[in-house]
């Protein structure tokens, strides 16, 4: 995402920043669809009735958005260092991820940020990569230093997921040199944990690969997720090898890299990835490298949460929204999102992998206006639909 994006991503943020504590009675407004045999096609679920949840809204022709950056407390700068030798990635630069990683409601937002050329270090604080707090108030802190994030190399993209189920946001940032696993502590810091998690994106035979943008997925079910990222330039600058890699977390917190046993080992350079289940077995399949990969399954549970906003206080399509769900003493934490990567758009439709756990379990769904919905007892291997709103 390029710096001017990533503005225009805070203007939407910031017109729709608004703190409030709303508890919603259990399993409103929720639709259930019946999952189908592997391989089968479901039909689409039937069209939901119409709903108001509030005032007519009436249509306007003007829709303002106002740039706060001045005021905010803002001061990030992409640094690509520019060469005359216009390496690849000084035009690929500039990703942004909008989350929230202090849990209080309010999203922050990390900049990733470039390096030196040729050396590809962060030499001094301008190329830092940066952690913004969002304060509520419509300014931001610059928490880099005592988060920890400065990060390491040229950095590129970054994508975000509760990869070890403690509920609080991790981060992956993707890059030219170095790759960075950073586990967010739960109290204001990360540490990187690139090496113990094995996930730092060195081929064992053509060394470090350039890491353009990751997603987060549980492609397995299994309730931990796993990582893919992908890489546009099969050799790019310095004449490096460069391909797509599937790391799957085989056990709690430690991955492998998964892509020649998933057969992705022959998968072309490319910045398609886009997750989502084609033929609603509940297991996510991946659109990438010009192909349609459909995943054969396994015999984990799983759980498809559908959320829509009222279009009013929540937008219709309730990007923003986080849903928790609890399994036993972890949590599952899944956000919807507006993209993935480089240009890539899963489905919005969040997903669950539960292991072995066929039960019912409870959801908690923070909705983009601060708002908390509890749903209880909702049945695995299903796809749910909830809507912003009162309950029924
Ligand atoms: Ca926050
Ligand atoms: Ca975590
Ligand atoms: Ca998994
Ligand atoms: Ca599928």
């Amino acid at each position: 995402m390029t710096g001017l994006k990533a503005r225009a991503v805070l203007n939407v943020f910031l017109a729709g920043s608004i703190l409030a504590l709303v508890v919603f009675p259990e399993a409103a407004m929720v639709q259930e669809t019946k999952p189908v045999a592997p391989g089968r096609i479901a039909p689409p679920p039937a069209p939901a009735p119409v709903r108001r949840t509030g005032p007519e809204v009436r249509p306007t022709t003007t829709i303002v958005f106002e740039n706060v950056i001045e005021r905010s407390g803002i001061t990030y700068v992409l640094k690509n260092s520019v060469s005359p030798s216009r390496y690849y990635y000084e035009t690929m630069i500039g990703g942004a991820a909008v989350f929230d990683f202090n849990n209080d409601g309010f999203l922050d937002i990390f900049f990733p940020n470039g390096g030196t050329i040729p050396g590809l270090e962060k030499a001094d604080p301008s190329y830092y990569n940066r952690l913004y707090r969002n304060d509520g108030d419509g300014t931001f802190t610059d928490v880099t230093d005592q988060a920890g994030v400065r990060g390491l190399g040229y950095s590129m993209g970054v994508a975000t997921g509760d990869y070890d189920n403690d509920g609080f946001v991790d981060l992956y940032v993707c890059g030219v040199n170095h790759n960075q696993l950073l586990h967010n502590n739960g109290d204001g810091t990360f540490s990187d944990v690139t090496a113990k998690a094995g996930v730092p994106g060195i081929h064992p035979k053509f060394g470090k690969t350039w890491a353009i943008t990751a997603g987060w997925f549980d492609y397995d079910n299994d309730g931990r997720l796993d990582l893919f990222f992908t890489t546009v330039y099969g050799i790019a600058s310095f004449g490096k090898k460069n391909y797509p890699v599937l790391y799957r977390q085989e056990s709690p917190f430690v991955f492998s890299d998964a892509t020649a046993s998933a057969g992705l080992a022959q998968l072309s350079p490319t910045s398609q990835a886009a997750w989502a289940d084609f033929n609603n077995d509940g297991h996510l399949d991946l659109v990438t490298g010009g192909k349609v990969l459909v995943h054969r399954g396994t015999a984990n549970h799983w759980l498809k949460v559908r959320l829509e906003g009222d279009g009013r206080i929540v937008n219709r399509s309730a990007i923003g929204t986080q849903v928790r769900l609890r399994l036993g003493d972890q949590t599952l934490t899944r956000q919807v999102e507006a993209g993935t990567g480089e240009g890539n758009q899963n489905d919005l439709t969040l997903h669950f992998g539960l292991g072995s756990h066929g039960t019912p379990v409870p959801l908690e769904i923070f909705w983009p206006n601060a708002s908390r919905q509890v749903v209880g007892n909702v049945l695995p291997d299903r796809t749910i639909s909830i809507r912003f709103g009162k309950s029924p």
